[in-house]
């Protein structure tokens, strides 16, 4: 075994990648991901402290949140960045750790060793990092509920930190981050009292994602009903990726004028329901599906790609050059964009000069799709819903957020939607949408059969719906609603917002295409006893579990 990662619902056999990740990390990148995640650590520990003591976090908030980032699957394959990102948490550290003894604060002796290792040599970094890695923790079960805490911590640190590119903070938030991460060092914890964060990481969750609908509503208006364009014109043209509006605003604003065309990908496609980007001329609509189809739609896109976040699929040596990362983002072989300086924009003028020598891009569907149903647009076709329900036109709603993936298995998805019954309407959000998005489903009334919110951290809308939907039903429990929750997973955002739906009190969770192989048989339990979720089965059976 050369390294262990088993924080995606790809991980090899259902438990773990031991030589190197199904999604392409090779084993030298995920050790140095796991010594990240460790050094992060020590950061949190000495902002864990500084924030008991009304000291500034600034730097180990922002650090702590782009580290995680970095580990995110499908995020960062670089094994240098990630160096160069330990490198920069050790002087984070030290910041962070002076500036408590600069203010007289009193730092414990027995502080654990991930707030005092060091070392610049990378074969040292290497060995540690084969000590310190998830099967260094023994009992399973501790194992399991640090992971899911860790993993929910990651999913936090994504949303977090697109909210800070906008400016848009909170200190609480990151608080229980860095919070959540010491309790990971701690070798004493018990069971209950990682359960307990567990739960405490989903509120964050909501409130993490909270933060980010507000930062991207008040910056970029409110998402609005939207035909997005499938086709394509005959300009060069640059497709962007990922789920960070920032890069995208930014990313429109240098190239207009220029000849050169914007297209979204995957997670990005909801950047068209935005009215403050709808503006550009040049912006002109969706290429492609969701991630993993890459590999073909990245070669007939002709023109350079820019990945913001996740999901990169290691790129064929045919476009490689084409490849363009910023942010947490990044691959060996490809151009990395510099972060902005503070007030200051990110520099995207290689991407646009690369754009310019490529030809147009080749079109491989034509048509358009409807989304932008977030919260504020769906409350304004609220009596229309709510006499749909009322009615019976509606009898269920049917959330199947989350991700999208490459498993065979995902077809369930598609074949789900596909037969659910003529009275029924789809909530979603997230890569998970392309498994039926395309699909003639038609309208109830005008209601579309498939109501879009936006990316993975939009289901924050969806929970925002449920909770209006129960207010003016007058219901005490959020589950007496018709709504059913069909959760489709793949990393780790997936999980905070899996954490975030059971801290606000949503049962019944039907989980797959796989349980994460993070959950050890009693962990799972806990999970299965105390919020009923479950796996998927064949999709007959499940129809019939979920109209009963
Ligand atoms: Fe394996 Fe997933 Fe980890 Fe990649 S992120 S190494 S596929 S478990
Ligand atoms: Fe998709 Fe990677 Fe999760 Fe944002 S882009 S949902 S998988």
């Amino acid at each position: 075994m050369s390294m262990f990662c088993f924080q995606c619902q790809e991980a090899a056999k259902g438990t773990g990648c031991t030589i190197k990740g199904v999604c392409g990390k090779s084993d030298d990148v995920a050790n140095l991901q796991d010594l990240l995640v460790f050094v992060a650590k020590g950061v949190s520990t000495y902002a864990m402290i500084a924030g008991e003591n009304n000291l500034s976090t600034k730097e180990a908030d922002k650090f702590v949140m782009e580290a995680l980032f970095t580990t995110i699957t499908n995020a960062n394959f670089d094994r240098d960045a990630v160096i160069a990102k330990i490198r920069e948490g050790y002087a984070v550290r030290k910041i962070t750790r002076n500036r408590l003894e600069s203010n007289g604060v009193s730092i414990p002796a027995d502080l654990h060793s991930c707030t005092t290792w060091e070392s610049d040599s990378v074969e040292e970094m290497e060995q540690k990092a084969a000590l310190i890695g998830i099967l260094s923790i023994g009992n399973e079960d501790i194992r399991s509920l640090k992971e899911l805490l860790t993993y929910g911590l990651k999913g936090m640190a994504a949303y977090g930190e697109h909210a800070m590119n906008l400016n848009y903070f909170n200190d609480s938030i990151y608080a229980f981050l860095h919070k959540g991460m010491v309790a990971t060092t701690n070798n004493d914890i018990t069971a209950d009292e990682l359960v307990g964060l567990v739960l405490e990481c989903g509120k964050n969750g909501v409130d993490v994602m909270a933060l980010l609908d507000k930062a991207n509503t008040e910056t970029y208006g409110n998402p609005e009903i939207t035909e997005v364009n499938l086709g394509v014109r005959n300009n060069p043209a640059i497709l962007i990726s990922g789920h960070d509006l920032k890069d995208m605003e930014e990313l429109l604003e240098q190239t207009d004028g220029t000849g050169v065309d914007v297209y979204t990908h995957s997670e990005m496609l909801p950047a068209n329901y935005y009215p403050k980007f709808k503006k550009y001329e040049h912006f002109i609509g969706n290429y492609g599906n969701a991630w993993w189809k890459q590999k073909e739609e990245f070669e007939s896109f002709n023109g350079p790609v820019l990945f913001t976040t996740n999901c990169i699929v290691p790129p064929k040596e045919s476009y490689i050059d084409r490849i363009y990362t910023t942010g947490s983002s990044g691959f060996a072989g490809c151009t990395h964009i510099a972060d902005r300086k503070e007030g200051g924009k990110k520099d995207f003028s290689a991407i646009i000069e690369h754009a310019k020598r490529c030809a147009p891009p080749t079109e491989i569907e034509t048509g358009t799709l409807v989304g932008g149903f977030a919260h504020n647009q769906v409350m304004q076709l609220a009596d229309k819903v709510v006499d749909a329900v009322k009615s019976g036109a509606i009898r269920k709603f049917f959330v199947m957020a989350g991700c999208d993936g490459r498993m065979k298995s995902r077809d369930y998805y598609t074949e789900f939607a596909d037969n659910l019954p003529k009275d029924t309407v789809i909530l979603t959000a997230g890569c998970a949408k392309y498994r039926y998005n395309k699909l003639p489903l038609g309208d109830i009334g005008g209601i579309p059969r498939v109501l879009d919110a936006g990316q993975c951290n939009d289901s924050y809308s969806l929970a925002v719906i449920a909770l209006k939907l129960k207010e003016v039903f007058e219901l005490n429990d959020i589950n007496e609603l018709p709504i059913a929750y069909n959760i489709a997973w793949y990393e780790q955002k997936a999980v905070i917002v899996l954490l975030a739906l059971l801290s606000l009190g949503v049962k019944n969770i039907h989980l797959g295409p796989t349980l994460p192989a993070f959950l050890s048989p009693n962990v799972a339990n806990v999970l299965v006893e105390n919020f009923g979720i479950a796996g998927i089965g064949t999709v007959d059976e499940d129809m019939k579990i979920f109209l009963s």
